[in-house]
């Protein structure tokens, strides 16, 4: 199978796929005569289409999930399939183009059975609804922000956005918030598969309902019957995440130190169960009015596709199913080679897509009903209740009775990813063994500042916490040569090789205005996937830590966990070729709004000609502005923007 990741650029052109200097326009729909898929899907009536390759054929089918397209002619010598093992950073195949709207909206929404006044949600419904693409789609999403008091944007979680910077859905960073009652139109290409999330990334608008599952059909790297939907697994709040975020910030002048805010639940896909007295609390919902309890059914002999997110404000969770086994096959947007574990970790922004064979092991429940639990990891989030029992697995589809099973024995909650030598890519990365830029100089300290700024001891990343002007995107500013320290802009200027960056949750630089928190920070790196060179707790060793940096395929994903016990490192390495201004930050949504975060501006002079034009950047950003100007009584900026 190497013979294709080998000759893969090659095949760029004798595909004629789009050369990466035309970057990924969405063209007019082609004539539907070339090849239709329908995957197998909850809702009926969705394909895939590959207009212009005629003669291919699809290979994918319950046997065969390793497969997607095959050229039946043959006509191709040197590239006859796209399947699991094609390296999908070089080569796609074309799809179609596929529009989208989303309409973020103020709503009284109640997921867990407990009215949450300031909800706002995408289309009516939390989580929104599923975007559906397929492998090599072209995609454009209408955003209309009706949310009276805010902005918003949305990032479309753990896509590279390749040569489409602009789309990338970061106020402050590639955008303006969208102004009420505008719409921006975010165009990209699917060049990865599987499934992810998308999400406001204006403030700490997320954790308040604007989330949704977004799923790219493509080949998987073991076989299953049937596929679930996305599911997002999410702590949840009944307060707006705007006021709990006062919680955090603490108050400088009169010394209280911050602290994470108490989560109230956890709800699975938009349902949840909080236990409240209806006749003391009008905001408790009787049991007749709250949505019944997240259930599946199984048939016996069956494999089943979960795809899971987590996208928690502050909490990971351990995902389970009572005398069930899970095989894992992704991690993020990159298929693994399958391992067997009872449970899987997943931190923040994670996902993680498993198969789960309907056979149940021994004691086997007489009623036919498991329990799906979802536990809160060790020191990983504070939720009031946090009843890990939320969803059940039926081979009885009319039994309507809770399970009585119980769960895996000997179950680590412990707070940390997955064991890198289980998460092992299908598709390698021989990772160059000397980066192209100054490791040390990127080295960064994920802390919490002993200067005070904007009135709050916040978190930082480098020598300022991240603070953003929404009125003025570094998107805007690409002739810079100097920068607002408070951007946190990281030049990264190379055209080939890796770039490392190293992360620590020590104070390795002895800076006295550095104060430390143990806290294990999700990180995230947006326009890449990036691979985990190290990643563990204790201290890092400028000498000796990069003589155990791992180059042999190492685990690739968006997101991975800082450690911290109480300190510890995270060593990434990602490719320098997607010229953009990409955001690093913790997806904590406290920790990213406190200022965790920083911006790697990527081959600054590449950008603009990767950009058909700004025209739509800078008319959002005139309508914010006049936004701005009738509301700046009642604004009021208490973090970094994102
Ligand atoms: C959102 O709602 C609009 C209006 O009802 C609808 O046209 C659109 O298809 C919906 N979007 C999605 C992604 O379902
Ligand atoms: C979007 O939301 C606004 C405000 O709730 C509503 O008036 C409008 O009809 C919605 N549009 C669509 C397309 O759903
Ligand atoms: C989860 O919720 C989304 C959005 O409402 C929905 O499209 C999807 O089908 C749900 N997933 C499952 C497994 O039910
Ligand atoms: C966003 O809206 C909430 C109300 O839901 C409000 O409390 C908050 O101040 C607004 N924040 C910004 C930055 O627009
Ligand atoms: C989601 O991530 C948070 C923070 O890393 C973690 O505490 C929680 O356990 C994760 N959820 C799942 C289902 O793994
Ligand atoms: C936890 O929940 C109880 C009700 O079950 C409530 O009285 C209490 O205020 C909650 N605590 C926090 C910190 O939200
Ligand atoms: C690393 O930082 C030092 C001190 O700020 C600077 O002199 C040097 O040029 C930097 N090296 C690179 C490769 O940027
Ligand atoms: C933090 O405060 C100290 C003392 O007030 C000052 O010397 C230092 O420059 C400040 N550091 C930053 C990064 O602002
Ligand atoms: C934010 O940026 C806008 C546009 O560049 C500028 O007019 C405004 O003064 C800036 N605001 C602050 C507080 O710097
Ligand atoms: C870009 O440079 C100008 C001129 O020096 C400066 O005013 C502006 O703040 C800079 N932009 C950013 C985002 O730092
Ligand atoms: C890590 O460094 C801190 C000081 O920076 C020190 O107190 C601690 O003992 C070190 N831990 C180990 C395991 O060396
Ligand atoms: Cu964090």
């Amino acid at each position: 199978m190497g013979f294709f990741t080998d000759c893969s650029k090659a095949l760029l052109s004798i595909l004629s796929l789009t050369p990466a200097s035309d970057r990924y326009s969405s063209q007019q729909p082609l004539p539907l005569s070339g090849i239709t898929i329908e995957p197998e899907k909850a809702s009926p009536g969705f394909t895939c289409q590959y207009p212009s390759l005629k003669g291919w054929k699809s290979c994918n089918g319950p046997h065969s999930r390793d497969c997607w397209l095959k050229d039946s002619a043959s006509k191709q010598p040197l590239f006859s399939q796209y399947d699991i093992h094609t390296d999908y950073e070089s080569v796609f195949p074309q799809g179609i183009h596929r529009e989208y709207w989303l309409n973020v909206t103020d709503k009284v929404i109640s997921p867990d059975g407990y009215l949450k006044t300031e909800g706002k949600v995408l289309n009516g419904s939390y989580p929104g609804p599923l975007i559906e693409a397929c492998w090599g789609d072209d995609i454009t999403v209408h955003v209309t922000n009706y949310v009276k008091t805010n902005g918003s944007t949305i990032h479309w979680h753990g896509l590279r956005q390749f040569h489409t910077n602009e789309a990338d859905g970061v106020n402050g960073v590639t955008q303006c918030p969208i102004a009420f009652g505008d719409t921006f139109d975010y165009n990209f290409k699917a060049l990865q598969y599987g499934h992810t999330w998308y999400h406001s990334h204006y403030s700490l608008q997320y954790p308040d309902g604007v989330a949704g599952p977004l799923l790219i059909h493509g080949p998987s790297s073991a076989n299953w019957d049937e596929a679930w939907d996305p599911i997002l697994i999410s702590d949840w709040s009944h307060r707006s995440a705007f006021q709990d975020f006062y919680v955090e910030l603490g108050n400088a002048t009169s010394g209280v130190r911050g602290q994470e805010p108490t989560m109230q639940s956890i709800v699975l896909n938009g349902t949840g169960n909080y236990i409240c007295d209806p006749s003391t609390d009008r905001n408790c919902l009787p049991p007749k009015e709250r949505k019944p309890i997240f259930s599946k059914v199984f048939e016996k002999g069956k494999r089943y596709l979960l795809r899971l997110v987590n996208s928690s404000t502050e909490s990971a969770f351990v995902f389970t199913i009572d005398n069930h086994m899970l095989e894992v096959i992704s991690t993020d947007l990159v298929p693994i080679h399958p391992f067997k574990t009872e449970s899987i970790h997943i931190g923040i922004g994670q996902r993680y897509a498993v198969i789960v064979e309907a056979q149940p092991s021994a004691p086997v429940q007489e009623d036919g009903n498991y329990w799906i639990r979802t536990v809160v990891s060790d020191n990983c989030g504070t939720i009031n209740q946090s009843n890990p029992e939320m969803g059940v697995i039926r081979y009885n589809a009319r039994s309507t009775a809770l399970p009585t099973s119980t769960n895996h024995t000997a179950l680590s909650t412990v707070c940390a990813d997955e064991p890198p030598e289980n998460l092992v890519p299908v598709v390698p990365w021989p990772v160059d063994h000397q980066a192209v830029n100054d490791v040390l100089n990127d080295t960064f300290e994920a802390d919490v500042s002993k200067n005070e700024t904007h009135g709050a001891f916040r978190w930082d990343l480098t020598d300022t916490p991240l603070w953003l002007n929404f009125s003025n995107p570094t998107i805007l500013n690409l002739g810079n040569t100097t920068w607002n320290p408070e951007y946190a802009i990281i030049d990264e200027n190379y055209d080939r090789g890796y770039v490392y960056l190293v992360i620590t949750s020590e104070n390795i630089r002895k800076d006295p205005t550095k104060g430390f928190t143990p806290a294990a920070h999700p990180i995230h790196l947006h326009g890449h996937d990036f691979v985990i060179l190290a990643q563990s707790t204790g201290n890092y060793s400028v000498a000796e830590t990069p003589k155990t940096f791992n180059f042999n395929n190492p685990p690739r994903r968006d997101v991975a966990l800082l450690p911290a016990q109480p300190s510890g490192y995270l060593a990434i390495g990602f490719k320098a070729d997607n010229p953009g201004v990409w955001l690093v930050h913790c997806h904590i949504a406290w920790h990213a709004s406190s200022g965790l975060a920083m911006q790697i501006l990527e081959r600054q002079n590449d950008i603009l000609p990767t950009i058909p034009s700004l025209d739509p950047t800078r008319k959002t950003c005139q309508g914010w502005d006049t936004w701005l100007a009738s509301h700046i009584s009642t604004f009021d900026q208490d973090d970094s923007g994102i």
